[in-house]
């Protein structure tokens, strides 16, 4: 019969134990990204295939991810930037370059989009693809229709650039994004100026044409809209592709009477990507691979597509989409569709500064 001191610690030794190894196993990964931009049950299923447990925070502008990929130590082990931040944050040091042989899925991958990639991500060697889409138009076709008549511009940028139009529709609540980098260029481009100019002149004329209509703006924000679109609170949005089918999608459930539809107005419009990347002082790098393989299997983004309308870069997920989204060319855009849209490159530091101080006049009104 041992002595009660050995049994004290043969239990003590046994707890340890059993608190180390259940510490051992609980693997997680801290991932960080858009709102209203993944079905859940892609998450669970991760979860179960490989034990890993996600935790899932959500932002809604490439602003505030940035500001804290810069002051690091964000705790995040997956984020996922636009190619156009990624680009400069890359340069910034902020994350670790991918070691490919941790991702076999990458042979899913689609290289026509990869190849867009090319001059933000040269050889995509800091990220990968999650989705793609295009800035555009969410609007409510009665509400529209009820102020501005059958011949409303609903597929220009006039319908929110002019203020006669805005001035017509503001009662019933306009939003645009909270971002510069949308903004910005799309202002440009109705002025037909160049989307991407950096010269100070022109990106003065942009703002101003903002100003000219901010007074009926309701709100600057790069989420809300989703909601208030679909159940009747706003009119009109400057929104993302997927977000605005979400809107239709959700009153069309709710059966409300709101119809929404989403249009890339015929000037053109911005391409963008949204790029998976591993913060260079990630805490579980290994579950951040695992994650991004994962995420390029065929299925899981197929389901996240089919859940949340925005095109994905995996060639292998198309067999799996509804038929209805791989062929909507506002989604997966065919060739008339494609020469209209126009990518981004980051502005430099100098040119940034311009554009911050800009977007703080139209965002303040001052
Ligand atoms: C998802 C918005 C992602 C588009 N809600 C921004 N690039």
């Amino acid at each position: 019969m041992p002595s009660i001191i050995a049994r004290l610690a043969i239990a003590i030794a046994t707890t340890t134990a059993l608190t180390m190894s259940s510490l051992a196993e609980e693997r997680v990964v801290n991932v960080y990204n858009w709102s209203d931009y993944i079905d859940e049950a892609v998450l669970e299923d991760f979860t179960a295939e490989t034990g890993i447990r996600v935790v899932y925070d959500v932002f809604d502008t490439n602003e505030l991810l940035e500001t804290k990929l810069l002051s690091g130590g964000s705790g995040y082990d997956v984020v996922v930037p636009s190619a156009e931040f990624l680009a400069r944050q890359i340069q910034a040091g902020v994350f670790q370059p991918l070691d490919k042989a941790k991702l076999p899925n990458i042979a899913n991958m689609w290289d026509k989009i990869e190849e867009k990639l090319e001059p933000y991500d040269p050889g995509n060697a800091y990220s990968v693809n999650y989705m793609w889409g295009t800035t555009g138009i969410g609007y409510n076709v009665e509400k529209v229709t009820e102020r501005l008549g059958e011949e409303a511009p609903v597929d220009n940028w006039s319908l929110v650039f002019d203020p006669a139009n805005m001035e017509k529709l503001a009662d019933c609540g306009v939003h645009f994004l909270d971002a510069p980098s949308e903004m910005l260029p799309a202002a440009l481009n109705y002025l037909g100026l160049n989307p991407g100019s950096t010269d100070q002149a022109e990106l003065q004329q942009a703002a101003d044409l903002l100003l000219s209509v901010r007074p009926h703006v309701q709100k600057f924000h790069s989420s809300e809209y989703v909601q208030a679109l679909a159940n009747g609170d706003i009119c009109v949005a400057i929104g993302f592709s997927g977000d605005v089918f979400q809107s239709i999608a959700a009153a069309d459930e709710a059966d409300n009477g709101v119809t929404v539809a989403y249009s890339i107005p015929t000037q053109g419009t911005q391409l963008w990507f949204d790029q998976m990347a591993i913060p260079a002082d990630a805490p579980n790098v290994e579950e951040a691979y695992e994650f991004l393989n994962f995420m390029m299997k065929p299925e899981p983004i197929a389901t996240a597509t089919n859940y949340v309308y925005y095109a994905n870069g995996n060639k292998a997920s198309q067999a799996l989409l509804e038929e209805d989204l791989i062929n909507d060319p506002t989604i997966y855009p065919d060739a008339e569709t494609e020469a209209k849209l126009f990518t981004k490159l980051p502005y430099d530091q100098r040119t940034q500064r311009v554009v911050t101080r800009l977007w703080q006049r139209v965002t303040t009104g001052s």
